[in-house]
This record gives structure tokens, C-alpha cells and sequence, in this order.
């Protein structure tokens, strides 16, 4: 395998909008990221991660992109984006924007352009069909809710939007559409960022000619996975892509990839792969329903180790997933994956440790290293989500009463991740002067970067350790290269694995809170993590105590 920069590399996703606000305005900014630099520094981050922040009427929070070119006036000015690449880079840090090419927003001039003249250059940059009687060109239901056309303003057309009405999808068998997309990577690249995390990719290659699906649940629509299980021939897109872009720099990318096929793995993110690397979603897919969120369940232990193997397994040495407890997309990681009533100081670390040595590139969402949790919602009006906005009136529609509705969404938002960043237990959380324009989450008096900054033994600092032990001279090698082997798979509530090169290095975590033993086949050398303050053992039994995780170098 060809060594690459960044395969030792630990990446942090920020969300600007909550990140930090600088002047007032409720809204996190640029300005406010770089004044967050040097703590990001301190923590070991290398590659950070901006979901998008350019010009938006911000009906999917940023995802929805009405100038490719341009940083939306709310997060700052195109001089604040320059300074921040350049003070990322002064701490040797890498900055990846969010590719989001699937679709633009509906504002933006492409779109307008195609309404005025459908027929003409940008009518096909996107999907357009003649408008029917009484039919729509297909039954496929978008992402949000509803089915994917609507009426193109001004004419008698449709457009496509497999996510919301202002998401209009792009046409990627349109060359020139193709050829507009490079242009924008380069120009971006040209000015030293580190690459992309490319959003949504899977969802470029539609199925064509369009046809209906089965339907799936009462509104005669179809899922759009149904689709995308039918489309064939991505590699093209992605591997022109590739060729055009990324590569002539080096860039890092990683995919938003679902649904891939276990021999496509080599093809994404093998030695001359579409990407570099790709998240791993296995966890968060496990436990969805068809029906919708309100119908999905906790995952269990037992099934989040399976989930995190399987997906290890699937990788395997041809690549390197990213890995992740939680992203603006997810309820928070610690909420989720531990059960209910156990989530503390000392289940969040176990939690942290588990993902954080399996093989891939380890990512942070913003606020996870302080274990921020999941936010008491108490009524739908606090919530801005889309997604759970059409969760919440799925699950009425289902026959759930409002409460009932609010309980089920509020699992599973994806506000649960958005709410602002806690830096401190000053008022808002001291992420502004203003009124921030999303609840703080009202536990942050405790749960706070202030507080754990000196605290030996808080999140932060464990964290910490994770990271530097991935940069320690003498592990780096295994804890980036190493296989991974699982070990007592059938142990149950045990989540163990050995990661092998140079050293064999051995994580254990007791994944419940009743004491658990194992037995090691042999003695250890030493300790190299342990979130408890002792480790209890005789002969070469070891007593694990609820929720401890222990990283042994054998
Ligand atoms: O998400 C893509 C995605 O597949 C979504 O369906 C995701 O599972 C959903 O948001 C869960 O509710 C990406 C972005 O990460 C997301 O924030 C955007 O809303 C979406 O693309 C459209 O750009
Ligand atoms: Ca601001």
C-alpha cells in the first residue's frame, strides 16, 4: 500500500452555524472558527471539516448552494475563508470544504436560468420533464418527504429534487454541467484547502430512463433506494472526477457513500479509488425502518460491535474508512449507542475508545469530544430540522399522537447534533454574545470545553490521550496500519478487538454495567489507556468494571 499524508491524520467536522459566533448575530462564523483554531490544535486535530458555509438561503442549512464561489454573508466574507485556510496551515492543519454536487439550490442562477429558458444551456444542467395530467414523471419520494418532482416556476415542466423542493438535482450526463463541477474543485484546490468531503455522491447516477418502483408505504410512493439499487455505471462519474480533480493535488476526499456493494469497496476507496477514504455507516443505518424514524429502534451493544466488525471486515486492508459516533446528520453518538440510563462520564469514553482505535481515519464532530448528548425537545416549534420536521408528520400520519411523535423524532434529529457548541457554562454556552439561533442544550452548564479543559479525567482529556497515543512514535505504525482482528465475538456485551503490526496492541470494552472477565491468552506488557483507575486481575483473568475500556500492549 502507498503511503499517503493523510492515512495517519485525526479529522474534526465542524458545523459553522453552531460552532462559534463572533460578532452577536446568533450564527456561528468563520471569524469565530479561527479564534477556535488553537484549542482544535491543542486537542490534535489535523484535518478539519466545514459542512458547507457558502452562499445559501439555508433551507437545508447550507446543503442547498445558490453560489459555489461565494461564502454566504452570514458566515463571513471570501477574505475570513482565505485567512482561515492560512491559519490552518500555520498549524499544519489541513481544511476540507463539503463537495455538495448532487444538487444546487433552486436560487442559485443555473436554476433561475433554466426556468427562464428550459429548452436552452442550463434547462438541461438539470432533470426536466414535460408536466403531465394526474401523473408524475415517477413515484420515487424524496429524501425530505413528498415526491421528488415539482413544478419548474414559469413553465410546464418539472424538475427533480431527490432531496428538498430547493434542491433541485443536477444533470451529471450533462458534460457541460460535469465540466462547471471541476471548475469549481480546482478553484477551490488552487487555493490550498486539503480536499473534500463529497456529499450525497451516491445519488448522481440515476436510473435511467426513469420508471416507478414498488411502492412502499401508504402515500404510493417509493423509496429512492429502490432506484439507486437499479443505477449503474457511478464509477464513470466519480472516476472522471478523480482524474480531473483531486488527484493532480493529492487532495483528501472522503465519500458520503451508502448502499455500496462489497466489491465495490477497491473501486471507492482501494489504491487508485474514486476516494481516499469513505465513511462508515453501518452503525447508523442499523435499526432504521422503512416506515420512517418513528419506528426505528436503539441499537444494542451486541449489534454495534457487530455492525462496527462487519463494516471493518468488508474494508479490510484494501482501505481506509473514516469512522464515526455521531455527524450533523446523527443524534448524538454517546445518546445512541449507550443504553439508556448508563451514559456518563465513563460509558462516553468507552464509546470513544471503541471507534476511535478501529482501523480508518478517526473523525470528531464538534462536541463529541466533550460528550455533549442529546437534547430534551419539548415541543416541535424548537426543532428546524427538515428531515425531522417530515419525520415528525410522517409519524402522525401514522396514527401517533403529537407527544408520541415528538418522543419518536426527537431520538433520532438531526438538531440533536446542531444545537450550539459548548464552550463554556456563561450564558448560551458562551457560542454567543446574542441569541443563538438553536437552543443551547440546557445541560451545558455541565457539560462544557471550560470546565474540562484542566479536568484530568473528563471527555476532553481522554480524547486527548486517544489522540496522542495515534501519534505516539512508538504506535503510530500499528494503530494506522495494524489489521484488526476481533476477539470473543460471542462474548456477550464485550467489544474487543486486537489491531497488529509492528506491536499487537489489544481494546477491550465492557459494553454493559455489570463487572465482565476475560481471559487473556497471555500476559500483557502494559497499559496504554484505561478509563478506569485500576484494572483488576488474577493471574491472567482480568475483572472489567461496567463500561471500562482498556488499550494493553501485548
Ligand atoms: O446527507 C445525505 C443523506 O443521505 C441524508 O439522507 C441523510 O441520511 C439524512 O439527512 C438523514 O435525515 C447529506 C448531508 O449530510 C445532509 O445534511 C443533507 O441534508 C443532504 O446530504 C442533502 O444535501
Ligand atoms: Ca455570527
Amino acid at each position: 500500500m502507498t503511503k499517503k499524508w493523510w492515512h495517519d491524520k485525526v479529522a474534526y467536522q465542524i458545523y459553522p452555524k453552531s460552532f462559534c459566533d463572533s460578532n452577536g448575530d446568533g450564527i456561528g462564523d468563520i471569524p469565530g472558527i479561527i479564534s477556535k483554531l488553537d484549542y482544535l490544535h491543542d486537542l490534535g486535530i489535523d484535518i478539519i471539516w466545514l459542512s458547507p458555509c457558502y452562499c445559501s438561503p439555508l433551507a437545508d442549512e447550507g446543503y442547498d448552494i445558490s453560489d459555489y464561489y461565494r461564502i454566504d454573508p452570514r458566515f463571513g466574507t471570501m477574505d475570513d475563508m482565505d485567512r482561515l485556510i492560512a491559519e490552518a496551515k500555520k498549524r499544519d492543519m489541513y481544511l476540507l470544504m463539503d463537495l455538495v454536487v448532487n444538487h444546487c439550490s433552486d436560487e442559485h442562477e443555473w436554476f433561475q436560468k433554466a426556468c427562464k429558458d428550459p429548452e436552452g444551456k442550463y434547462g438541461n444542467f438539470f432533470y426536466l420533464e414535460d408536466k403531465k395530467e394526474d401523473t408524475l414523471p415517477t413515484n420515487w419520494r424524496s429524501y425530505f418527504g413528498g415526491p421528488v418532482w415539482e413544478d419548474l416556476p414559469g413553465t410546464k415542466k418539472q424538475y427533480l429534487h431527490v432531496f428538498h423542493k430547493k434542491q433541485p438535482d443536477l444533470n451529471w450526463e450533462n458534460p457541460q454541467l460535469r465540466e462547471e463541477i471541476y471548475k469549481n474543485i480546482n478553484w477551490w484546490l488552487e487555493k490550498g484547502i486539503g480536499g473534500f468531503r463529497i456529499d450525497a455522491i451516491i445519488n448522481i447516477k440515476k436510473a435511467l430512463p426513469f420508471r416507478n418502483y414498488e411502492p412502499d408505504r401508504a402515500d404510493g410512493l417509493s423509496s429512492i433506494n429502490n432506484m439507486l439499487k437499479e443505477a449503474q455505471g457511478i464509477g464513470q462519474f466519480l472516476g472522471e472526477m478523480r482524474d480531473r480533480t483531486f488527484k493532480n493535488y493529492d487532495a483528501f476526499t472522503v465519500g458520503e457513500v451508502f448502499n455500496e456493494k462489497p466489491e465495490e469497496i477497491s473501486d471507492f476507496i482501494g489504491e487508485n479509488g474514486y476516494f481516499s477514504s469513505m465513511f462508515d455507516f453501518n452503525e447508523t443505518i442499523c435499526g432504521g425502518s422503512e416506515k420512517g424514524w418513528y419506528d426505528a429502534r436503539q441499537i444494542t451493544p451486541e449489534e454495534y460491535k457487530t455492525c462496527c466488525f462487519e463494516a471493518q471486515k468488508k474494508a479490510g486492508q484494501i482501505g481506509f474508512l473514516s469512522n464515526i459516533i455521531e455527524n450533523h446528520d446523527e443524534p448524538r453518538g454517546v445518546s445512541r449507542y449507550l443504553p439508556q440510563g448508563d451514559c456518563t462520564v465513563k460509558s462516553k469514553k468507552m464509546l470513544a475508545a471503541l471507534n476511535f482505535m478501529l482501523r480508518g481515519i478517526p473523525f470528531i464532530y464538534q462536541g463529541q469530544e466533550l460528550g455533549m448528548e442529546n437534547v430534551p425537545f419539548a415541543s416541535i416549534d424548537e426543532i428546524d430540522d427538515i428531515s425531522t420536521l417530515d419525520e415528525y408528520q410522517t409519524a402522525l400520519n401514522a396514527g401517533l399522537s403529537p407527544e408520541e411523535a415528538l418522543n419518536a423524532v426527537s431520538r433520532f434529529s438531526r438538531d440533536n447534533a446542531r444545537t450550539p457548541m459548548q464552550w463554556s457554562a456563561d450564558k448560551h454556552a458562551g457560542f454567543t454574545t446574542g441569541t443563538p439561533w438553536l437552543k443551547v442544550n440546557p445541560n451545558y452548564t455541565t457539560i462544557n470545553a471550560a470546565s474540562q479543559q484542566n479536568d484530568k479525567g473528563s471527555v476532553k482529556n481522554f480524547y486527548k490521550q486517544l489522540i496522542a497515543l495515534r501519534k505516539h512514535p512508538e504506535y503510530k505504525n500499528t494503530i494506522v496500519y495494524g489489521t484488526l482482528e476481533p476477539v470473543w465475538e460471542d462474548q456477550k456485551n464485550l467489544m474487543a478487538y486486537y489491531r497488529k503490526e509492528d506491536k499487537t496492541l489489544l481494546v477491550i470494552g465492557n459494553y454493559q454495567k455489570e463487572e465482565q472477565a476475560v481471559h487473556l491468552p497471555q500476559t500483557y506488557k502494559r497499559i496504554l489507556l484505561n478509563n478506569d483507575s485500576t484494572l483488576r486481575q488474577t493471574d491472567n483473568i482480568l475483572y472489567l468494571s461496567g463500561y471500562q475500556v482498556v488499550i494493553l500492549e501485548f
